[in-house]
């Protein structure tokens, strides 16, 4: 074959055959292989049918089909696909070539696979991508991490695939070392995550306490769009609700089955914020409400069950929508905080250099969670790169002091008419916390001294010095060194 290949595409499902032609209609000649060779003859006679495409029936063809350095992208399912994949693929390549995984890996498999193929002398990417079909095809928002003298070989094609934005900066740009991108990618879906529970808890007391209808709510969310909360989920939001099903010409959303699903990237990220001790509220209660909603006969058992309070109607006026609007923006604001604190104690745990302000560029494309007010989140990092928590930044400590009271209104409101909102109330417990300088943590360490004499520092003496009080009679004077609680 005398096709020389800038790139060599393996996984042609929905993400890999979009991508193809994002990649083809760029100039880029890619050659393809799918495991189920079917699909590449399919693919080749059809959709793909250009001079700039190559079908391969076997990973040496594909290979071959490939300019040096080579640089082989899969987009497979994650997990042993991808170390199958590499396995297969180090014979055939050669020290300087590279393998790109642009599937949603866990950044600890590409940690290691990282090492591996770098062990073998060749280069190692793990690229986050984002968008799904429509952007894979039309341009996603690319997070790449790995080997650093791989970015050079790709930086043009991926920055020129990606989506691109009015100032010209593509949403493509080198994330770090080893599982760098991947992390970040699933800290990006992690929020997303919290921002699709926040759109719906806004809805469910707009629906329940404002007694609005799914037409009258995407009216809501419309206007809503047009400012500070602009963003692709509240707009495809609204669309949803517009939507009326043919069959019961009812709103659509109404027959819908009120049970989400999930795909595990949420719980990786709540993992990994437990697993770091970052507080992660917001979207560790988005992927518990996903849990809980999911089952559906305990909660149809329990709501005949359990008491709770009569519904508290909302008088619907201006002031109460702008209210809630306000405590979703606010609570909004708290998630971005806590991810991108994630993000701060990932990047010191692994030694991984981020540029947080360029991270939440590369996420106003592309991707799901693209919205107008990450360019404030860019800016906020812009003026200060050292920026401990995105709430201690100037246009967020603002933007809390305004939209706090709401904040407080909705999710009370919202608890008193026994209405469900974890995300909105568990970011407000949390930043409550935050800002409580003398909390009642001193009363766990006593209690923690009293039954396992794990010692406590004292407010009038120096950090690190520790004490034990012998609490009661019954208790002995030995201090713990590895009982834990
Ligand atoms: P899938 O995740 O559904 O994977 C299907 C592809 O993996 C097919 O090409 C299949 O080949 C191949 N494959 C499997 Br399964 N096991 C394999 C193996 N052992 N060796 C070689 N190939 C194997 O495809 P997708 O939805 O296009 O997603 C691709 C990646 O992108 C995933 O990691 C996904 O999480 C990520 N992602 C998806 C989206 C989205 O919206 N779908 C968005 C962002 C990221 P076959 O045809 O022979 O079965």
């Amino acid at each position: 074959m005398d096709f020389q290949g800038d790139i060599g595409l393996i996984g042609l499902a929905v993400m890999g055959e979009n991508l193809v032609m994002n990649l083809a209609g760029h100039h880029y000649q890619v050659a393809v292989f799918n495991r189920t060779v079917d699909k590449v003859e399919k693919f080749v006679n059809g959709r793909g049918k250009t001079p700039s495409i190559a079908g391969c029936r076997s990973l040496p063809e594909l290979v071959r089909a490939l300019k040096r350095p080579r640089r082989v992208m899969m987009m497979v399912r994650a997990g042993t696909a991808v170390d199958e994949l590499i396995d297969q693929l180090l014979p055939l390549l050669e020290p300087g070539d590279v393998v790109i995984d642009g599937g949603n890996s866990h950044y600890t498999d590409t940690r290691r696979r990282t090492r591996k193929v770098e062990a073998a002398g060749l280069l190692y990417v793990g690229a986050g991508i984002s968008g799904g079909e429509l952007g894979a095809l039309n341009g996603p928002s690319i997070m790449p991490g790995g080997s650093a003298a791989a970015w050079p070989l790709l930086r043009e094609m991926f920055q020129a695939i990606a989506a691109q934005l009015p100032d010209d900066l593509p949403c493509c740009d080198w994330i770090g070392p080893d599982g760098a991108g991947h992390y970040v990618k699933m800290v990006h879906n992690g929020i997303e995550y919290a921002d699709m529970q926040l759109i719906a808890e806004t809805y469910e007391v707009l629906r329940k306490m404002g007694k609005l209808t799914p037409e009258a709510i995407a009216g809501v969310f419309g206007e809503w769009n047009r400012g500070a909360l602009n963003s692709y989920l509240l707009e495809i939001t609204a669309e949803i609700l517009r939507k009326v099903d043919p069959v019961t010409e009812k709103p659509l959303i109404d027959v819908i089955l009120d049970c989400a699903g999930q795909k595990g990237t949420g719980r990786w990220t709540a993992d990994s914020a437990l697993e770091l001790g970052v507080p992660l509220s917001g979207i560790i209660e988005a992927v518990q409400a996903r849990s809980l909603s999911d089952d559906k006969a305990r909660r149809e058992m329990s709501a005949r069950l359990l008491p709770g309070p009569a519904l508290r109607p909302a008088a619907v006026s201006d002031q109460w929508l702008a209210q809630v609007r306000s405590a979703l923006y606010v609570a909004k604001i708290a998630v971005y905080a806590q991810g991108f604190q994630l993000l701060k104690r990932a990047a010191k745990e692994f030694g991984w250099p981020l540029d947080y302000g360029r991270i939440a560029g590369l996420w106003r494309g592309g991707c799901i969670i693209r919205a107008i007010f990450l360019n404030e989140i860019t800016a906020a990092y812009r003026r200060n790169p050292e920026l401990d928590n995105l709430l201690l930044d100037e246009f967020f400590r603002r933007a809390a002091a305004e939209g706090q009271e709401a904040w407080r209104r909705t999710a009370a409101a919202a608890a008193l008419s026994g209405v469900a909102a974890p995300v909105l109330s568990a970011t407000l417990n949390w930043y409550d916390g935050l800002r409580t300088a003398e909390s009642a943590a001193n009363l766990i360490q006593a209690q923690r001294d009293y039954f396992g004499a794990h010692t406590y520092e004292r407010t009038d003496a120096p950090r690190g010095k520790f004490f034990h009080t012998v609490w009661s009679e019954a208790g002995g004077g030995t201090v713990s060194g590895s009982y834990d609680a």
